[in-house]
C-alpha cells in the first residue's frame, strides 16, 4: 500500500472531519486547538505534503518562501483568502484551494440575526433581564428601528449578498446592491442596481456589507461614506473587520447618525477596537458567521475533497490557485 499523504491540520475541527482526515492522511492534528506561531506551524509541515489551515494563519509572502519543500497545497478552511499572499502562492507553485458555497446560508442567517439584533436594540433589552433591571413593560420602552419594507442596500452581491438579498425579501425590504459587475437578471431578482458605492450608500436605511477584504475594499465605510447614508441607518458587517474604519463608526453611532450596527468582524480580531464595548447601539458576535455543526462539517469535508483531488492528481473543486 502506497504510504497515505501527510497532512498538517493547524486547528481542532468538528469530530468528523478530524475522523476523516485521521483515516485519510498521516495528519498532524492540533487537537488541543493551540494558537500557534507561524514558525511553529512552519516546523511541524516539514515533510507534510500539504496543510489544511484556517484564516488564524497568516500565510505571507515572506512565510510561503519558507515552507518546506514537500508542501505542495494548502486547503483554506475558509470562503475567505486574505490570510494567503495568493500571488507568492502561485509563484511558489502551490494549489491553494477554499470552501465556498457551504457557508453562505449560516453567514446570511447571521447577517439577518445582526440585523434585527441591532435595529431591535436586543442587546440592551437582554441586558435589563440578565441584570434583574425590568420594572415593567412600557409603551415607550427600547423602541427600536422598523425592518419590514425598508431598503436594504448590499454592498458585495455574491453569494452571501444573494443570500441575505433572499432573506430580505421575506420582510418586504426593497433591496438595492453595488457589485464589481451588474448581476444578470435572473441572479438580481428585482434587485436595484447602483453603479457606485456612494449611490447605494445614499438610499440605504440598512446597509449589509457582504464584499471581500481586498485593498480596495480596505476602510470601504469612512466617515465621509457615513455621512451618504440616510440619518438613522443601521450598518451589519459580516464580512470582514478591515472594510470598517472603526472610529469613524463608532462616533456615528454615538452622535445619532446612525441608529445601530451589527457586527461579527473586526479588524485586529480577536481584539476589538474597545470604543464598541460602551456602545449599547452596537450589536457584536466573535465571528460566528460560519459557526454551525454542519457548515463548518461540510467546510472540513470541502477541504478533504480538494486535497483528495490533488493527491489523485485530479483537479480540486475549490482551486484559486
Ligand atoms: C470562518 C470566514 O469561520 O470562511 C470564512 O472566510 O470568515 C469564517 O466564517 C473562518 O474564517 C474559518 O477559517
Amino acid at each position: 500500500m502506497p504510504a497515505k499523504p501527510a497532512v498538517l491540520v493547524t486547528r481542532k475541527l468538528p469530530e468528523a472531519v478530524t475522523k476523516r482526515a485521521a483515516e485519510s492522511y498521516e495528519a498532524c492534528l492540533n487537537e488541543a486547538d493551540k494558537s500557534f506561531t507561524m514558525d511553529q506551524i512552519l516546523a511541524q509541515a516539514e515533510g507534510c505534503d500539504a496543510i489544511l489551515c484556517c484564516s488564524s494563519e497568516k500565510f505571507t509572502a515572506e512565510v510561503i518562501s519558507r515552507l518546506p519543500k514537500s508542501v505542495r497545497a494548502l486547503a483554506t478552511f475558509s470562503v475567505g483568502l486574505e490570510h494567503i499572499d495568493l500571488d507568492a502562492a502561485k509563484a511558489r507553485g502551490l494549489t491553494v484551494t477554499n470552501t465556498p458555497d457551504v457557508l453562505t446560508d449560516s453567514t446570511a442567517d447571521i447577517t439577518f440575526l445582526l440585523l434585527l439584533a441591532a435595529a431591535r436594540r436586543a442587546y440592551e433589552g437582554e441586558r435589563l433581564l440578565r441584570q434583574d433591571a425590568w420594572t415593567g413593560w412600557t409603551p415607550t420602552q427600547l423602541l427600536g428601528v422598523h425592518v419590514s419594507g425598508k431598503r436594504l442596500g448590499i454592498l458585495g452581491m455574491g453569494r452571501i449578498g444573494r443570500a441575505v438579498a433572499r432573506r430580505a425579501r421575506g420582510f418586504d425590504m426593497a433591496i438595492h446592491y453595488h457589485n464589481r459587475s451588474r448581476l444578470p437578471a435572473e441572479l438580481e431578482k428585482g434587485a436595484i442596481y447602483h453603479e457606485t458605492p456612494d449611490d447605494l450608500l445614499k438610499v440605504s436605511q440598512f446597509l449589509a456589507l457582504n464584499a471581500p477584504a481586498s485593498p480596495e475594499t480596505m476602510g470601504f465605510l469612512n466617515a465621509a461614506r457615513i455621512a451618504l447614508l440616510p440619518d438613522g441607518a443601521v450598518v451589519v458587517n459580516t464580512a470582514r473587520g478591515t472594510l470598517v474604519d472603526d472610529e469613524a463608526l463608532q462616533a456615528a453611532l454615538s452622535s445619532g447618525k446612525l441608529a445601530a450596527a451589527g457586527l461579527d468582524v473586526f479588524d485586529g480580531e480577536p481584539k476589538i477596537h474597545p470604543g464598541y464595548r460602551a456602545l449599547d447601539n452596537v450589536f457584536i458576535l466573535p465571528h460566528l458567521g460560519s459557526a454551525t455543526l454542519e457548515t463548518r462539517n461540510a467546510m472540513g469535508f470541502k477541504c478533504c475533497d480538494n486535497l483528495d483531488a490533488i493527491f489523485a492528481g485530479r483537479e480540486p473543486p475549490d482551486r484559486v490557485v
